[in-house]
């Protein structure tokens, strides 16, 4: 989508660190860390928030949710444990309208959270 930042991050227009690519799914680190591991995992397809999300998404989802714990074992969390959440809306505090997956860890997290 054009004016998307996350899609163009997907097709390399803005750089970013990725830790992980497939057909269908994009992770990266996020470029303001809230804890030692912050990844962002997101459909490489465009997707608002988890509020646009309908049957037509529920494939790729289920794969993105399949390579999580890829990814947490490559950044070294899977055993220590780490959390997986997506904010949605303003309420939820969410700022870049591209359905992401924030994979937090790498120390003890809080909750409940603000
Ligand atoms: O999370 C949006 C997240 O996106 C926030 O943690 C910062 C991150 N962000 C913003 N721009 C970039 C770039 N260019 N690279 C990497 N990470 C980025 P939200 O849940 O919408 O508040």
């Amino acid at each position: 989508m054009e004016n998307c930042l996350f899609c163009q991050i997907v097709a390399g227009e803005i750089p970013s660190q990725k830790v992980y690519e497939d057909d269908f799914v994009y992770a990266f680190q996020d470029i303001r860390p809230q804890a030692p591991i912050h990844i962002l995992i997101i459909p490489k397809r465009h997707i608002s928030s988890a509020q646009s999300v309908t049957d037509s998404d529920t494939a790729i989802l289920g794969h993105l949710h399949a390579v999580i714990p890829q990814i947490a074992a490559n950044a070294g969390i899977a055993e220590t444990g780490y959390r997986v959440v997506t904010n949605v809306g303003r309420h939820g505090q969410q700022t870049v309208p591209h359905l992401h997956y924030h994979v937090l860890g790498g120390r003890q997290l809080g909750w409940p959270p603000g």
